[in-house]
């Protein structure tokens, strides 16, 4: 049986459009699964929204509207953006769904069971855009502002259900210590540590003031505080707790990754495995945490005018491609460093794979078409520069698996590039054009022209899974269909002698360069 992997998206938000934030994590966690599927792993791959909270009730009043009506303009247009963008996953989630809501009764019960959730009472501050409570200390260090977007703090205080966070502390914390691949990068390791260092409190988990949300299952007038409800959603769109025969999913992909944005690494970490000690349940794998995009050096804003909304990033994929857009935003950084959207990067990027990879393509089958009829010759004796080429591609997928396993994304998809540069550096150092020339040379013009051919079919291949239907189409121009094929099935086939080429055109039409991107 194959092996399985399970990754997921946080759930988001829409309590208004997605943007590009939303964009890179569903982006990145695609190409994640995309990439275990080319390597015949049975995946699975979730995304969905979030919508219960006080944040949802809040931005629908100041609409003039209520939540459920605000979650019924919004989630759609989450899920067509998904299927605009080509996005690949099995599921969508949403917290309103009948499924979800059993499955976190079910949970929450398993929690009553255990003793491990109290009834109290919470006075405090409150960041309602991250749905948090803030400590009194953090409080007055941020001036009593959210740390994340800067809106004042609130002051809450009622009775409220607490789930024993400092009953398991001391296991997660043992957790991520004895397993530094759980949380990645490593580096953000060390925060979560120091922080659970300074101890933590019991987590307020309930709210009697507010209706848009799941009743706890023992007291219907307070409803469950919504990172119990988020959090929860990893396994309740795998069919947990919603009795015997509907989970299947959940026996087969769980545990599975997680991938999400730095900020909410903390109850990535800490919070949900706590949770899932307490209902006895396997703690994920692991938990990716990527950094914070600003653009064109700034915190994206509407009122700047540096927000990168949909209509911007439809006018980037309509000019320069869906798949130009994925390499850009997961080229731009190394996997877990803060980002930022700047035109010019853009256009570097795009030149990348205009003027690298496609340029190097149309050069091999320009080549093959003029001087061979479009069918690939034979190799003679290799020379030096062409074992050198050689060597470096039959290392090209050794070293595409190791960035993907180690999550360095930007390394995954920036490698094939490198040798589709060297590539172009080959065929000019061995001037097939002018070999071409001299009918003395025509053994050599066979050896280079195979040398390139073999050199940028491997660079398709390694770039399937961040350039999906570009790396595909391009391989149809070498007159290779995929079929089904793991990319380890494709590497280890090179292009037979005699093999027919297909026909070229260019990959990366070039728009207006004067355009922004
Ligand atoms: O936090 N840069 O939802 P959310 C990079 N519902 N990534 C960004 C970003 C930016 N500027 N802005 C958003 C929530 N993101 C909760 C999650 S999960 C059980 C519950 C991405 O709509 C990033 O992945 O605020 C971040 O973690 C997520 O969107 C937050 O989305």
């Amino acid at each position: 049986m194959a092996k399985t992997f399970y990754i997921s998206t946080p759930i988001y938000y829409p309590n208004a459009e997605p943007h590009l934030g939303h964009v890179y994590t569903t982006i990145c966690a695609d190409a994640v699964a995309r990439y275990h599927r080319l390597k015949g792993e049975d995946t699975w791959f979730l995304t969905g929204t979030d919508e219960h909270g006080v944040k949802m009730v809040k931005t629908a009043q100041s609409q003039g509207t209520t939540a459920a009506e605000l979650v019924e303009k919004n989630v759609p247009i989450f899920v067509e953006l998904w299927q605009q963008m080509k996005i690949s996953n099995d599921d969508f989630i949403r917290t309103t769904s009948d499924r979800h809501k059993a499955g976190v009764t079910a949970i929450v019960e398993k929690m009553l069971a255990q003793d491990d959730i109290y009834l109290g009472s919470y006075e405090g501050w409150y960041d309602e855009g991250q749905e948090e409570f803030v400590t009194e200390t953090a409080a007055k260090d941020q001036q009593y502002k959210s740390a994340v977007s800067g809106r004042p703090l609130v002051r809450y205080g009622e009775p409220t259900y607490f789930f024993r966070l400092r009953k398991y502390a001391d296991r997660v914390r043992q957790h991520i210590e004895q397993n530094p691949h759980f949380i990645q990068p490593e580096a953000r390791r060390n925060e979560v540590l120091s922080k659970l260092q300074a101890g933590v409190e019991d987590l307020s988990i309930s709210r009697a003031s507010l209706k848009w949300g799941i009743q706890l299952p023992n007291d219907p007038e307070h409803v469950i505080y919504v990172w119990i409800d988020a959090l929860s959603n990893y396994i309740t769109a795998l069919g947990y707790g919603q009795g015997e025969g509907n989970d299947a999913l959940y026996r087969k992909y769980w545990p599975g990754v997680h991938l999400i944005g730095r900020e909410i690494l903390w109850f990535h970490t800490v919070y949900w495995p706590a949770m899932l000690m307490s209902i006895g349940q396997p703690l994920p794998l692991q938990v990716y945490a990527h950094g914070w995009w600003t653009a064109e050096g700034r915190k994206m804003s509407k009122s700047m005018g540096n927000f990168i909304d949909l209509d911007r990033l439809r006018a980037v994929i309509n000019d320069f491609s869906l798949d130009a857009l994925r390499y850009y935003l997961l080229s731009a950084a190394p996997f877990g460093n803060d980002l930022n959207w700047t035109e010019v990067d853009f256009n570097k990027s795009f030149n990348d794979l205009a003027n690298v990879v496609g340029n190097c393509l149309n050069r091999v089958l320009k080549m093959v078409g003029k001087y061979c009829d479009g069918v690939l010759p034979p190799a003679g004796a290799a020379e030096e520069i062409d074992s050198n080429l050689q060597r470096q591609g039959g290392q090209l997928l050794g070293q595409v698996h190791s960035a993907y396993e180690t999550i360095h994304l930007q390394q995954a998809v920036m490698l094939p590039i490198e040798l589709a540069r060297l590539t172009n550096g080959y065929i000019d150092a061995t001037s097939p054009f002018k070999l071409a020339k001299d009918p003395a040379q025509h053994q050599r013009l066979q050896t280079v022209l195979n040398v390139s051919c073999q050199a940028i079919y491997r660079v398709l291949i390694c770039l399937l899974p961040v350039l999906p239907e570009k790396a595909a189409e391009g391989l149809a121009q070498l007159g290779v269909q995929i079929n089904g094929r793991t990319m380890d099935e494709l590497f280890a086939q090179p292009l037979a002698a005699g093999h027919k080429l297909g026909s070229g055109s260019p990959l990366f039409p070039r728009v207006d360069p004067k355009k922004p991107a």
